[in-house]
Formats: structure tokens, C-alpha cells, sequence
């Protein structure tokens, strides 16, 4: 395929900035060999910054993200504007989608808890799933925030996205297993091949 680079590395940066929220978030989705993940999140929710760690450390990505919200109003705006920012970036650094295996499925468990992520980078913007949350917060995160995180993200990003937690009794432990899976279902889902092909009988994946 002409101008196709298996080996290039996939990176973007946005900026993003409302009245709610300021963000900068960048995101590499792939390293040399001799590279290290750069991981330094700071949105200014303690566990919001856990789980986004989880996600780039597991899905072998780095992830900058940078935010200034209005938490003085509550947690909504900074969680929600972050993965979107998340979003955005990963929809960017995947540019054509040419060459990559398009489905990915992780399941991974922490201690009782077992999540399940399916993804598919379709350019189909979906979010379902059930993640049995039970409490009100995660130390300043609400559980409410948490399916709305990957439901945002998926938004942003362009693509079809299910998680599940099979089981489990500890949020902390349920919410972590759901983005590590996550995490893994997007390491097998960017993996590429030497064709540069669409995956699509449309030919097409872009947004
Ligand atoms: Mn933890």
C-alpha cells in the first residue's frame, strides 16, 4: 500500500478547553523497542487518575493528560471532558485505521472481580455495558461517572465499545478490572499488519 508505514508511530496531542474544563492530553500508541511509557496524569480526581493509568500502562500506550476543571461544582464536567480528551486523541493518533486488527477483547481480573471489554474501531460511536457498581464514590469519583468515562470516550473516539463485570465485590476492584480489560482489548484491537488494508467491506473507517 503506498504511503503506508507499519512501523511509524501513532501519537497526537489536542487541546481542549471550555468553560469547565482546561485539558491537554497526548496520547502514543506505540514505542521503539528501546522506548518507555511516559504515564503522568493529573485531572484532579485521585481515583479518575488510577484508572486512566491503568489503561495506558496495560494497553501499552503513553498518556499525558493535564486538567484544570470545575471541581468546586463537582467531578462531572473534569471526568466526563477528560475522556474525551482521551477520546479524541486516540481517534487522531489511529488516523485512517489502515492495517489494525479493528476488534479487540480483554478480560481481566483483580482479585474477585473479572471485567470483560470488547471493542471495535468502527467509526460506530457506542457505549453499552454493565459494570455493578455499587457504591456512591470511589474516593472523589462518582460510580456514576464510571460508565459514563467509557461511554464519552467511545464517543470521542469512534468507536463500538462494551464492558461488563462479570463479577466482583469491591468497586475499587470492579472499576479497575473494567479498564484494564479495556486496556487489553485495545492493545489487540491497534495491533497492525504489514497491508495497510481497511478492515471494512466499505472500504472505509475514518469518521
Ligand atoms: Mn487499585
Amino acid at each position: 500500500m503506498a504511503g503506508y508505514d507499519s512501523k511509524s508511530i501513532r501519537t497526537a496531542s489536542v487541546s481542549r478547553k471550555t468553560g469547565e474544563t482546561d485539558i491537554q492530553c497526548t496520547i502514543t500508541l506505540d514505542h521503539a523497542a528501546d522506548a518507555k511509557q511516559v504515564i503522568e496524569i493529573n485531572t484532579g480526581i485521585g481515583f479518575l487518575n488510577h484508572m486512566f493509568h491503568a489503561l495506558a500502562k496495560h494497553g501499552r500506550m503513553s498518556l499525558q493528560i493535564q486538567c484544570k476543571g470545575d471541581l468546586e461544582v463537582d467531578d462531572h464536567h473534569t471526568a466526563e471532558d477528560c475522556a474525551l480528551a482521551v477520546g479524541e486523541a486516540f481517534k487522531l493518533a489511529l488516523g485512517e485505521r489502515r492495517g489494525i486488527r479493528r476488534y479487540g477483547t480483554g478480560f481481566a481480573p483483580l482479585d474477585e472481580a473479572l471485567a470483560r471489554a470488547v471493542l471495535d474501531i468502527s467509526s460506530r460511536p457506542y457505549f453499552c455495558g454493565d459494570l455493578q457498581l455499587k457504591r456512591e464514590k470511589i474516593g472523589d469519583l462518582s460510580t456514576e461517572m464510571i460508565p459514563h468515562v467509557f461511554q464519552s470516550f467511545a464517543q470521542a473516539a469512534g468507536v463500538t465499545l462494551h464492558v461488563d463485570v462479570l463479577r466482583g465485590e469491591n468497586d475499587h476492584h470492579r472499576s479497575e478490572a473494567a479498564f484494564k480489560a479495556l486496556a487489553l482489548a485495545i492493545r489487540e484491537a491497534i495491533q497492525r499488519d504489514e497491508t495497510g488494508d481497511v478492515p471494512s467491506t466499505k472500504g472505509v473507517l475514518a469518521l
